[in-house]
């Protein structure tokens, strides 16, 4: 069996960029590349049942900005390697992009199968029931894509393959049998398989740093529940936390990366367990630089955990404070206040780590609420701050809540940077006020 796995280029539309004035405009992030951790655990999974190839598509688009069109390099990798099975990973703005590459390997090869996979799988697995799409794996997927693969080499009846959406004459049909019990950070868990990476490892790069970054997780789901997010509802609220012992060996193996980016919601949930963790990573001398997410509640609670991180290496930490206003804070089921938000920005500045701190603008703000905001941000310094505007990602509670009033169905604009919901202000007038808050830094109004 020959599979070929493609990680769909990323979104290009973002409408905050177009509008941002120029002094923000470098601030707000195009590039965004990180190793496709699903794929490569996919890949992992395949190691001993099939010849895979893997492209990475957003790599190659960073490395190669005049590049051919995803269709075109679909159809010369799927003319060149011929494999029976062509899988894609899904998140919700590269969806679109996910189907062309599926339509794409499907023009020049009919005979081959076509998979889906990944967060918007889980998701939205209805929105997979088109033509180009064969079969879905609507979750975790170690267990489900050996099945598929040794069932499709033996030639056998996919119907035993529990767990599957498979097309049918009546459309997507889920399989018979129960999807298999996975236990996707523990017994699962398999390696990703980064060596599938190495043409693309000259884009894994931050901050001018020499040695590529590349994502580990720790964890998969969380357990906390605000309303927009897609991590927890994507594992039906279930959060799996890996062994230290595995954790350390994947560390061990990352000889090429000088930098680890924790991948997980929130890296540190349990404290005894982050315990474990710098137990062993300073008994085998690892040396990295991390870089994680971490709630600032968890900061405020745990000043002398974050000071054990920052001696282990911890340089930057990503952390959501969101909104300002306890009201909006309730609304999101953040569960969060604003004296752990102080606290915690205050505990990573007294360790010396480099703080990104992102806020949600909801569609609904006016000037005073702009202007609440830009004044919070200029008054609770962090190194950088990111402001992305409320999305209701479909299969979230939000989504849910809102779904009558969304203007904007077009799936490419749900990364973050797009307003698909109406807007109190004229939408232009939105933009600009959010593209300005991008220029707001180390606690100073940069654009009055
Ligand atoms: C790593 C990561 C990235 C990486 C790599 C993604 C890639 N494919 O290239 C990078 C940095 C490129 C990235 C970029 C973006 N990301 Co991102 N990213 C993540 C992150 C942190 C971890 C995902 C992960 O690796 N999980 C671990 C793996 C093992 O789990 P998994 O992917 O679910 O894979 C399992 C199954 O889903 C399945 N599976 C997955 N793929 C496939 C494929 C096949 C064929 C099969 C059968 C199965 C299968 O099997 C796997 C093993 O069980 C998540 C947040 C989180 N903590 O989950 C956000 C997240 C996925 N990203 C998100 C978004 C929005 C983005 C961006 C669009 C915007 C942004 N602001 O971040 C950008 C795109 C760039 C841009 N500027 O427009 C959202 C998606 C929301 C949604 N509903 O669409 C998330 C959930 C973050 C969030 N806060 O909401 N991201
Ligand atoms: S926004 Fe962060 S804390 Fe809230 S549910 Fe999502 S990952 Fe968890």
């Amino acid at each position: 069996m020959r599979v070929l796995l493609i990680n769909p280029p990323r979104s290009p539309a973002n409408a905050i960029l177009a509008h941002a004035p120029q002094q923000a405009r470098r601030f707000v992030h195009t590039k965004l590349v990180g190793p496709p951790l699903g794929l490569l655990t996919v890949a992992a999974a395949l190691t001993n049942d099939a010849d895979v190839r893997v492209i990475d598509l957003k790599g190659e688009y960073d490395l190669h900005p005049d590049a051919a069109s995803p269709a075109e390099l679909t159809r010369q990798a799927v003319a060149a390697f011929q494999p029976d099975l062509v899988g894609v990973t899904t998140i919700a703005s590269e969806f679109p992009f996910a189907m062309d590459i599926l339509a794409a390997a499907k023009a020049v090869a009919p005979d081959v199968r076509t998979l889906a996979g990944g967060l918007h799988a889980a998701l939205c697995p209805g929105d997979f029931d088109r033509p180009e799409v064969d079969l879905v794996i609507p979750g975790d997927a170690v267990r489900a894509v050996r099945a598929l693969v040794r069932t499709l080499a033996a030639g056998g009846n996919l119907d035993s393959v529990g767990g599957l959406l498979r097309r049918t004459p009546q459309g997507l049909r889920a399989t018979p049998g129960p999807a298999p019990v996975t236990d996707p950070a523990g017994t699962d868990f398999v390696v990703p398989a980064r060596h599938h990476l190495k043409p693309w490892l000259a884009t894994y790069r931050v901050g001018g740093q020499p040695e590529p970054v590349t994502y580990l997780f720790t964890s998969l789901g969380c357990p906390s529940r605000c309303s927009f997010c897609s991590i927890w509802p994507q594992r039906r609220g279930c959060f799996h936390q890996r062994h230290v012992d595995s954790v350390i060996d994947e560390l061990k193996s990352l000889d090429e990366y000088g930098i680890v980016r924790f991948a997980d919601a929130n890296t540190v949930v349990d404290i005894d367990w982050m315990g474990r963790l710098l137990d062993r990573i300073e008994a085998e001398g690892i040396v990295k630089q991390f870089v994680m997410d971490l709630r600032l509640d968890t900061a405020a609670a745990h000043p002398g955990l974050v000071a054990r991180l920052v001696r282990n290496g911890l340089k930057v930490v990503i952390t959501g404070i969101e909104s300002p206003r306890a009201e909006e804070l309730a609304r999101y089921n953040k569960k969060l206040d604003t004296s752990a938000i102080r606290e915690g920005i205050r505990v990573f500045h007294d360790c010396g780590v480099l703080l990104r701190a992102n806020y949600v603008v909801d569609p609904d703000y006016g000037p005073d609420d702009f202007a609440a905001l830009a004044d919070f941000a200029g008054a609770h310094p962090t190194a950088y701050a990111g402001y992305t505007i409320l999305t209701p990602m479909p299969g979230t509670a939000l989504h849910a809540q809102v779904r009558d009033r969304i203007i904007d169905p077009d799936l490419t604009r749900y990364n973050f940077f797009n307003c698909v919901l109406p807007s109190r202000l004229p939408l232009d007038d939105f933009y600009q006020e959010v593209g300005r808050l991008w220029a707001i830094r180390v606690g100073e109004h940069v654009i009055s």
